[in-house]
């Protein structure tokens, strides 16, 4: 029970509070928050330092009249308490559950979907000039963390909010961290702004006193409004935000209620673009997550015992299985003792694509360039133009962002840069913004670049060591989880282009694409107790794939069947089949297990695949079919 957060059963319910109330409601959802995602898991600190701020929102603002967009919106879960989802909020992120983004679909206060960063200041600036053009008068409002600011898409928007000329607040929500901490100028710039506590009182003197200078003829006015800025400059950090012709408010306490909506209400009366400067504590209230915010950034579920007034939570990490992102982890650090021409990049996730250690152990040769996917790869294809071998990490669905990069930078120069794709395939509980379903299809079709999607962990470690010496343009791609082992010997040396073969039989021909050699393998063995022969191919590479190992496979199989975690278009098993089509004169039957041409929603991993068709008993029962 919580007496006053269950008062609150939909949006705009807030504003019903007492400002004498708001500190235990505050509590209230903090510890909701926490024995929330310490059963579903999620992303903990972002929200504890986000409660306060939300609840100035909702107060400040009516939903749904008003647009609040969340950037990223991984810090939405007090947002969705207080619009009526606190008795769902034990479903967050499972499968039929309440996502754990903002979703449009599950609530009318939900104005934006969101799950990767640095939209919201574009989003936010269309919604105010579609407010204009339509005649209305409701707010909007951006909400973006530091860690999001530093990412391209952002800049481009406050490039452009002085030329739209319209009323929106940007809430700038400054806790020094992105999932690690934030790094780069932009960083370091708010970083001097926090420190001088003043600044706002400072500026506010300044500009009345410089104000209150007579004015004196045309051109002595001019000399005087130059100089006032120059003087501005001299004493106030806060200039670059003005001088892009946003007026900015801060920093506020980001902890205090009443300060928050202060500078809401003056940034209300600018009728300009505002930034107001919010200063947060990552994962406020709860001292495990205040102390370590990398950490509880998103975590898996977790024990803890509430007593009411400290929260002694434990991770359950136990002994967690070795995952492909540790092979990488592992194989990089040691490649790099004998490889000097070896760097890392990484955009601002390097503890999630194993690059924690090697930033340590190598600090000259390992950038973390922020949530700047784009600039990653560019600044990789330079690297590897003036010689050295760089390996961009990044998970699958942030790699969509650099898509042009990837073509335009690296691939028609034929540069070595070796892309790590980590993620790729289905991930589960971030739902359909993160699913790394997609990359086969939009790198397939990209010349110059080789796909590897070894299906193990020693395959992971020989197509790492292939792709460093390939010396082209290459990507490995492997799965989120827990590395398979397979069970058979003698395997084949990776050869450019060349699938595997692992057993040959006839009739039935099942090639498998990484991540789903474990399910092929299982696939093959029921299909073969239903008295069927099956090979069982390792397709290993994906571009260029082996078009001679499927012509041969034509020649003693009636059927050839694709299985992959990939949308259908544009899948591995598309290009077999439109291979098959057009090269092949006997009539092959073709079956190619991928996603269908939707978005895939949260859920666990083996709930999505069998209900979308791609775990053990579907596969054979479709093919037995
Ligand atoms: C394009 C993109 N790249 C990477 C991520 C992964 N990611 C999620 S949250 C986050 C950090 C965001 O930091 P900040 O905006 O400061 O929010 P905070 O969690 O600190 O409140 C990152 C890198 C993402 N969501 N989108």
């Amino acid at each position: 029970m919580e007496q006053l957060l269950d008062n609150i059963v939909k949006e705009n319910d807030i504003k019903n509070f007492y400002p004498d109330q708001y500190r235990q409601l505050a509590k209230e959802i903090r510890r909701t928050l926490i024995r929330g995602v310490s059963r579903t898991g999620g992303h903990l600190a972002s929200n504890l330092g986000t409660v306060e701020l939300t609840m100035a929102l909702h107060i400040y603002l009516s939903f749904p009249e008003d647009k609040l967009i969340w950037d990223v919106g991984h810090q939405s879960y007090t947002h969705k308490l207080l619009t009526g989802r606190k008795d769902v909020f034990c479903s967050l992120r499972s499968f039929g559950g309440i996502s754990g983004f903002p979703k449009i679909a599950e609530n009318p206060a939900d104005t934006f979907n969101t799950g990767h960063s640095s939209t919201s200041l574009s989003a936010a600036m269309g919604f105010a000039k579609a407010r204009d053009l339509n005649g209305e008068d409701h707010k909007v409002v951006a909400v973006i963390g530091d860690g999001a600011l530093s990412g391209g898409m952002a800049f481009e928007a406050l490039n452009n909010a002085a030329e739209l000329n319209t009323s929106m607040m940007i809430v700038l929500n400054d806790n020094k961290m992105s999932i690690s901490s934030n790094v780069g100028g932009m960083a370091n710039y708010l970083g001097k702004i926090r420190t001088n506590k003043s600044y706002n009182r400072l500026k506010e003197e300044l500009e009345n006193a410089l104000d209150k200078i007579p004015n004196m003829g045309k051109a002595i006015t001019e000399k005087l409004k130059r100089s006032k800025d120059s003087i501005k400059r001299l004493f106030v950090p806060g200039m670059l935000f003005e001088d892009m012709g946003l007026t900015y408010i801060g920093p506020v306490n980001g902890h205090n209620i009443n300060e928050l909506l202060t500078a809401f209400r003056s940034a209300e009366k600018k009728g300009e673009p505002v930034i107001v400067h919010v200063v947060t504590k990552k994962g406020k209230g709860y001292p495990q997550a205040e102390n370590q915010p990398a950490l509880f950034h998103g975590v898996d579920p977790f024990d803890f015992t509430d007593d009411d007034i400290v929260y002694h939570g434990k991770l359950l990490n136990g002994n967690k299985p070795v995952t492909y992102t540790d092979v990488f982890s592992d194989w990089i650090r040691n490649k790099a003792k004998y490889h000097e021409d070896i760097t890392a990049i990484s955009a601002a996730m390097p503890e999630g694509t194993g690059l924690g250690r090697f930033a340590e152990e190598y600090p000259e040769r390992f950038f973390d360039v922020g949530i700047a996917e784009e600039h990653a790869v560019t600044f990789a294809a330079g690297l590897a133009a003036g010689g050295m071998r760089p390996i961009v990490c990044l998970y699958s669905t942030f790699l969509q962002r650099a898509y042009d990069q990837i073509l335009h930078d690296v691939c028609i120069g034929n540069l070595p840069v070796v892309f790590i794709v980590d993620r790729s395939g289905l991930v589960g509980k971030d739902g359909e913004t993160h699913q790394g379903i997609y990359d086969i299809s939009f790198l397939s079709s990209i010349p110059n670049l080789t796909v590897l999607s070894p299906m193990d962990e020693e395959e992971l470690k020989e197509s790492l060591d292939y792709a460093i010496t390939l010396g082209k343009p290459i990507v490995v791609r492997y799965p989120k989880g827990s590395v398979y082992s397979n069970p058979f010997t003698g395997r084949k040396p990776i050869e450019y282009g060349k699938a595997e073969i692992l057993q040959e039989e006839k009739d039935i021909a099942v090639i498998g694409v990484g991540s789903m050699m474990k399910t092929v393998i299982e696939a093959a063995e029921d299909l073969r107790e239903a008295g069927k022969k099956v090979s069982v191919i390792n397709a290993r590479f994906i571009k260029p794939f082996d078009k001679e190992c499927i012509k041969q496979l034509c020649k003693n199989h009636h059927t050839v069947v694709t299985v992959e975690e990939n949308v259908c278009t544009g899948s591995f098993g598309q290009q077999v089949q439109s291979f098959i089509n057009g090269s092949v004169k006997k009539k092959i039957h073709t079956i190619s297990f991928t996603l269908p041409d939707r978005f895939i929603e949260h859920g666990k991993t083996d709930e999505l695949k069998e209900k979308y068709g791609l775990d053990t008993n579907s596969i054979v029962e479709r093919i037995l079919k």
